[in-house]
Order: structure tokens, then sequence, then C-alpha cells
């Protein structure tokens, strides 16, 4: 009996450490993270009084990504996708670098080479308000590793990208961070 026991115990566990395996998780997303849409909510970062959000929807195969911010000095400001989920860090540090799954240069997004975070420049009116709809069929929502948005994060600069500075296009502080989240 005791034996028997043992043996369940064991089951059990194999069954709890293959659940947390990637191919196991990748049949389990299909409820949890592989959806038609996501959500990052804007914070402020470095002191500043960013505030927005980014909302990514498909369509027709491509990942629509619709941005709205306020709280910007007037004139452009650099955003990018950065690689990890996480804007915890008072300056968004912990967002880590550009998402760059495919080892490229910065660079401005559809010309030579680019960083998939690489989405470029928001432009903020007189009120410090800024809008942006980008659509590309490189990103997905809950799609392979190398094109999965989720799990990413959203990060808005101080200065403009000048898209060519490596490999951060010399874009300053990071004064608005959200991280991507299945919704
Ligand atoms: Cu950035
Ligand atoms: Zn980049």
């Amino acid at each position: 009996m005791k034996r028997t026991i043992w043996i369940l115990g064991t089951v059990a566990f194999l069954a709890a450490a293959m659940g947390a395996m990637p191919g196991a998780a990748s049949a389990q997303a299909g409820s949890s993270t592989k959806g038609e849409a996501a959500l990052a909510a804007i914070e402020a970062r470095s002191g500043s009084m960013v505030k927005g959000q980014a909302e990514f929807t498909v369509s027709s195969g491509k990942v629509t990504m619709t941005v709205t911010v306020t709280g910007l000095t007037p004139g452009s400001h650099a955003i990018h996708l950065h690689e990890k989920g996480d804007c915890s860090d008072p300056e968004a540090n912990s967002a880590g670098a550009h998402w760059n799954p495919t080892n490229a240069q910065h660079g401005r997004w559809g010309e030579g080479s680019f960083h998939r975070g690489d989405i470029g420049n928001l432009v903020a009116n007189a009120a410090g308000e800024a809008t942006l709809t980008f659509a590309t069929d490189l990103w997905t929502i809950g799609g392979d590793v190398g094109t999965d948005v989720i799990g990413r994060s959203v990060v808005i600069h101080d200065k403009a990208d000048d898209f060519q500075t490596q490999p951060t296009g010399n874009a300053g502080n990071r004064i608005g961070c959200g991280v991507i989240r299945a919704r």
C-alpha cells in the first residue's frame, strides 16, 4: 500500500513537470495566451507624466497596434517593443534591450536591417498627446516565440529614434513602459 501511494505520487509529479515544459505549455496555450487581442497599459517611468495604452488586434494575418499616449513633451519620441515584459524598474531598465529575435542591427522598420521591436517614433502634439497605428505580418499574438508580442513590453523614450545609433537609436531615457498581456 505504501509503495502504491509512492508510485501515484511520482506519476503526479511527472505530470506536473511535463505541464511546465515548453512543448506541453504550447498545447495548453490555446486557452491562455493564443488570442486575438492583447493590451499594454503604459505607465510613467524616469519621472515622466506619460500615460497611455497600446492595443493589439489580429486581422487577415496581421497584427495591428493602436497606441494612445498623453503626458509627452511636444515632438518625436521613440517607441519600441523591448524584449522583457518587466517594467518594474523606475527607469524601465528591467525591460531589457529592443526585442530582436532575428539578431538584426537596429534600424528603420521595413528598410534594410531592423529589430522586430523597431516601431519608430510617436509624434506628440502641443498638448502632449500622440496616437499611432502600426500593422505588420511579422508579429503574432500567441504564435512562434520569434513573432509573439505577448510578454514583451512597449517602451516610449524621451528622445526621437535616429534609426542609426547601435543598438538603441540614441533615444534617451525610458519615460513610459507597459507589459503586453493577452486579453
Ligand atoms: Cu526602446
Ligand atoms: Zn532597435
